[in-house]
């Protein structure tokens, strides 16, 4: 970890220099470092970019600014009032680019912190519905950006026949000696790949489109104010073309479990109904107008895949020998794989009434 006078050289390189700096880690976050930063007259977050995982700083970046001046023009052609807590605004280093890249090669970016806000890991129907009826808004507002798709940040990334390939690779090469433990899991794992590749067979025959989404969608990257009012979406590094099933489905996978993603008792883990209808109500409200029924008839599946996906992902990343995901333990990688696949069963014994729940909500928009 970097140490104090280093992050606050850091932060000079996008604000003046200020002696009352402070600088103190924030969130959980699997991928890129945070940090709270409170200078004498504002507070930021800065943030230390994972580029093995994204690959291409600059052209995320412009990514980020692409969208967050497209959200920005929207609020501000609706009146919206508040609006510098209701977008991520990123500052430029006094050089003009939108991150710095210090000696030993890491890439930084300061963002304005939005002011009482917070997150919830664990929410209820109605905090659902809101969150819900947010991805649908920023889905709907990103819809007409302009200067065609948004560079992909991380190719393929919600590709599922991709990250078969990939967890097919590393259950051959066995790296960590890890395969023997989990033979089980690697075959429940292949007897669902066939139904789980549907969404990539179906956009090949253009049954299933692409649409900006924001491709991380749990339920800690929606920032509520004190009185629970939606303020902000945040985490944007991975808003890129997808399937709107995804960004339906990681809200499940995160915010519809009964339990922790990494839960090491599984008894805890399971599908909370009542959060999966709050959400779908949400979400069908701004989204129904712009979705094909095709679409709609593939969100509750969406919940499943992302599921089975992030399960795919934990496993291969354990057999790997914990390269990708932070970690705290050496086995964490492997609880966090029995979890999601205690969640996705969950989820198939209740696929029913998943469906009929997205049915209704659909029949009232
Ligand atoms: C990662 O860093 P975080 O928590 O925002 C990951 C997501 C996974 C998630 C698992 C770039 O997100 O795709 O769903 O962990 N982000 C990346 O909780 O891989
Ligand atoms: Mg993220």
């Amino acid at each position: 970890m970097q140490n104090n006078d280093k992050l606050n050289e850091i932060v000079f390189q996008f604000v003046s220099k200020d002696d009352k700096t402070k600088v103190k880690p924030l969130g959980a976050g699997h991928i890129n470092d945070s940090f709270k930063v409170e200078t004498s007259d504002n507070e930021y977050v800065l943030q230390r970019i994972n580029h093995a995982i994204f690959k291409d700083v600059p052209q995320l970046q412009n990514n980020i600014l692409r969208v967050t001046e497209h959200v920005r023009k929207k609020l501000e052609d609706k009146n919206v009032s508040d609006i510098d807590r209701k977008v991520l605004s990123f500052l430029p280093t006094h050089d003009g680019k939108l991150y710095y890249k210090d000696e030993e090669g890491n890439y930084w970016r300061l963002m304005y912190f939005i002011s009482d806000s917070k997150s919830y890991d664990t929410i209820n129907p109605e905090l659902a519905r809101r969150a819900g009826l947010a991805f649908g808004e920023f889905q709907k507002m990103l819809a007409d950006l302009s200067d065609g798709p948004l560079f992909e940040t991380i190719p393929n990334f919600h590709n599922m026949e991709f990250r078969l390939e990939e967890f097919k690779e590393a259950v051959k090469n066995d790296k960590a000696d890890r395969l023997k433990k989990v033979s089980d899991l690697v075959k429940d794992i292949e007897a669902r790949a066939e139904e789980m590749t549907k969404p990539e067979r179906m956009h090949r025959e253009g049954l299933l489109p692409k649409r900006t989404n924001h491709c991380d969608t749990k339920v800690n990257n929606i920032l509520f104010d004190s009185n629970d009012q939606v303020l902000c979406v945040v985490d944007l590094d991975t808003v890129m073309p997808g399937y709107v099933l995804s960004d339906f489905g990681d809200f499940m996978r995160t915010g519809a479990n009964t339990g922790e993603e990494d839960d090491t008792n599984l008894d805890n883990v399971s599908i909370d109904l009542d959060i999966f209808e709050g959400y779908t109500k949400g979400y069908l409200e701004n989204a129904a107008s712009f979705l094909t029924q095709v679409e709609i008839d593939n969100l509750a599946f969406g919940a499943k895949l992302l599921t089975y996906m992030q399960t795919v992902r934990f496993l291969t990343d354990y057999l790997n020998g914990d390269t990708y995901y932070k970690t705290k333990h050496k086995e964490h990688n492997l609880e966090r794989t029995l979890a999601q696949f205690k969640l996705l069963t969950s989820m198939e014994d209740n696929f029913d009434k998943m469906q009929q729940i997205v049915a209704d909500a659909a029949a009232k928009n």
